[in-house]
């Protein structure tokens, strides 16, 4: 088994995450609060790559600048002893009262200003960390009931909070590219840019698009009812998988955010196996950071946080092992083949074939034999069982 991760495994942990002290809407806080400069030296010392952050959970809300210096002092001091990276920055626009209306898309036109240049100084800050990611959950960003917001200006005003900060740092030639979070909802009642669809037709309308994608989370995409893997590969095929957030759900229900693989296990099997192993028939692969956004349970002291890091990355890599084992076998192969999963990768025209040339070819339609071509049994549930035999280990 190998279950110890290395920096090389790219492993990456929000400190948000961690550092989640357990207060719910039903109760306070479970743990004590986490010193950002433990949290690097703990996950460098469990095989981390990295550590991202939003501004405040580095820096208060209300820090006074020179808070501020020395908490970033001793932050980049840690980093520099364990060699932990912060490929990864974000902004919170959530938390403070200000944005209970939004950050980019508040009815109150003060509050987008003063969220918009939130933004851009933190920008500023993911750059000189050397981020190349810069995360955009719109958490606040969405409504409760219908009435209250003009849909179009709302997105209007999300395109330009996005466009600007795109553009600001291309101007600044800063090596960052924004990846926008989606989620349905939840704190709001429901939330701008709610999918991975809905945020890809949204970077389409974007001036700066080139540098904006995406960063799916695992949980998000399930609380929708969507299957995540098929979520990711759209990202993927589109160009735009520029970050990703792993966590586990089981179902619609409220954000879990439990450890990677505890919630939908066979579709974590899937997913290890898309990021892993990429297309069955080549295709756009992702080398970001696997990245995970979860919350240690509010039942566990500090043991049981520092084991849910660790099992976030032991499932990867059992996963891992097991999807490499899964294409690995010749008895796959040989149903994968069986399945028309390689057919697939065909072009439907042959080369140079026009859809005229295609209305002329009886054999496509006139001679076709419909109800022959019906009974193959594509054998599917075959090919289902051999990937739940290697996902259990049993092959
Ligand atoms: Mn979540």
């Amino acid at each position: 088994m190998t279950l110890s991760p290395t920096p090389a495994d790219k492993f990456t942990f929000g400190l948000w995450t961690v550092g989640w002290t357990g207060a719910d809407p039903f109760g306070v806080a479970t743990r004590a609060e986490l010193d950002p400069v433990e949290a690097v030296h703990r996950l460098a010392g469990l095989g981390a790559y990295g550590i991202t952050f939003h501004d405040n959970d580095l820096i208060p809300f209300d820090a006074t600048a020179s808070e501020r210096d020395l908490i970033l002092k001793n932050f980049k001091a840690a980093l520099a002893e364990t060699g932990l990276k912060v490929p990864m920055v974000t902004t919170n626009l959530f938390s403070h009262p200000v944005f209970k209306d939004g950050g980019f898309t508040s009815n109150d036109r003060s509050i987008r200003r003063f969220a918009l240049s939130k933004v851009l100084r933190n920008i500023d800050s993911a750059a000189e960390f050397g981020a190349e990611t810069f995360v955009m959950w719109g958490g606040r960003e969405g409504s409760e009931y219908d009435g209250s917001k003009d849909l179009a200006a709302a997105l209007d005003r999300m395109r330009e909070g996005v466009d600007t900060a795109a553009a600001y740092i291309k101007d600044k030639g800063y090596n960052l590219r924004i990846a926008l979070e989606p989620k349905p909802n939840e704190p709001r009642g429901d939330i701008f840019l709610p999918t991975v669809g809905h945020a890809l037709a949204f970077i389409a309308q974007l001036e700066h698009g080139d540098i904006v994608g995406l960063n799916p989370e695992t949980g998000h995409e399930q609380m929708a009812g969507l299957n995540f893997t098929h979520g990711i590969a759209q990202a993927l095929w589109a160009g735009k998988l520029f970050h990703i957030d792993l966590n586990g759900q089981r179902g619609i229900k409220y954000d879990q955010d439990l450890v990677f693989g505890h919630g939908d296990l066979t579709s974590a099997f899937f997913t290890v196996d898309l990021l892993e192993n990429g297309f069955p028939n080549g295709g756009p692969r992702y080398e970001g950071p696997r990245h995970f956004d979860y919350k240690p349970s509010r039942t566990d002291g500090y043991d049981g946080v520092w084991e849910s890091a660790k099992a976030n990355m032991a499932m990867y890599l059992l996963l891992k092992e097991r999807a490499t084992a899964f294409r690995a076998d010749p008895q796959v192969q040989e149903a994968l083949a069986a399945s028309g999963v390689y057919e697939l990768g065909e072009t439907t025209l042959a080369a140079g074939e026009t859809a005229t040339d295609l209305l002329a070819d009886t054999t496509a339609f006139e001679a076709f034999d419909a109800n022959k071509a019906a009974e193959r049994s594509f054998a599917f549930i075959r090919l289902n069982q051999l990937a739940l035999e290697h996902l259990l280990n049993a092959r």
